[in-house]
């Protein structure tokens, strides 16, 4: 690993969002999806956990993006078990895409089903009402969003299911955002001793840039004692955005503050949004720390491109083949 200054710098004031700020009483908030709204506003949808375990959304608003939240007095999107069945257990980890050819917001999230969580979506203009399209990835598989546009003709999900042999990325596509095929794996988890054996997932949807879609993805580290959730990146073509075009080898930010490493799940760093500021490039990564609270870390994309140059390689060259023994 080439030692650099760190390619995303904690706010002061983290965590910005806890328990205590809100208006109601639950157990935790954390995992929040972001956007930035037409008047500058950022918006957050963040999962709170009740105190009976069970998680819904609530909108956090604020003019930037750091303090001066305005949270919903009441729950935004309470799960809806009569209806929506699987949502039985809560819904989690919202990640906002904004389409532009149906002017609304894509919310996909997780919801737990008694079969295992999967993935849902619903689709809202203004984060007060949403549609609800149900299931469209069932159990096992969660950590899913949105492209924001058609890619040949049809609408693309990245999806995580789980399956005995490893947890890896894959990619959908529909005609309608309801039927989904053409499934292909997209990202592997890596094996034996990497960071990111085993288990990764999408955190935030993909960043758009002229070289690719930037994934900011996370693996999981199986300890003895627990796991840690860390944070790496890849980029992947555009108009075949199963593609890998480079993978960074080591992870570009860890569980470090005591915010991170203590709370309801030790040593989580766990984005599921992000805003891009009106030079195109600031990123402010809006993450769940410890499953406890919502903290800021501020990033360039320039040097995040710059950082997979030096530091990835080729997802189809001899690293891959290896890999599969
Ligand atoms: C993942 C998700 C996240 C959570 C993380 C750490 O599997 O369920 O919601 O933050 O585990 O507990």
């Amino acid at each position: 690993m080439i030692l650099q200054d760190p390619l995303f710098v904690r706010h002061a004031g983290n965590p910005i969002l806890t328990a205590n700020d809100w208006p109601y009483s639950m157990n935790s908030v954390f995992n929040a999806g972001a956007t930035l709204l037409p008047d500058g506003t950022t918006l957050l949808l963040c999962r709170v956990e009740d105190r009976r375990g069970l998680s819904h959304f609530c909108v956090a608003r604020s003019a930037n993006g750091v303090d001066g939240w305005q949270i919903d007095r009441t729950p935004t999107l309470l799960p809806d078990p009569d209806k929506y069945p699987e949502e039985l257990w809560g819904i989690e980890d919202p990640r906002i895409t904004f389409i532009p050819e149906l002017k609304q917001y894509a919310v996909t999230y997780t919801s737990y089903s008694r079969g295992g969580p999967g993935v849902s979506l619903a689709l809202t203009k203004d984060f007060r009402s949403f549609e609800r399209l149900g299931v469209i990835m069932s159990p096992d598989d969660k950590d899913a969003a949105l492209l924001p546009r058609r890619i040949n003709g049809l609408w693309a999900l990245i999806h995580r299911p789980m399956t005995l042999l490893g947890t890896h990325i894959w990619i959908s596509f529909s005609p309608d955002l309801r039927h989904w095929g053409g499934h292909k794996l997209m990202l592997e988890a890596r094996r034996g001793a990497w960071w990111d054996a085993n288990r990764i997932g999408m955190s935030p949807p993909p960043i758009e840039t002229p070289g690719g879609w930037l994934m900011i993805y996370h693996g999981v580290r199986r300890t003895p004692s627990s796991s840690i959730y860390r944070l790496g990146l890849a980029i992947f073509a555009l108009e075949q955005p199963e593609k890998c075009l480079n993978r960074g080898d080591s992870w570009m930010f860890a569980p470090e503050e005591d915010y991170e490493r203590r709370g309801d799940v030790q040593d989580v760093v766990f984005p599921c949004g992000y805003t891009i500021a009106p030079d195109g490039d600031t990123i402010n990564l809006y993450y769940g720390a410890a499953d406890s609270s919502v903290a800021l870390a501020t990033g360039s994309i320039r040097k995040l491109l710059a950082w997979l140059t030096a530091n990835g390689h080729s997802e189809q060259s001899e690293d891959r083949r290896k890999r599969q023994s």
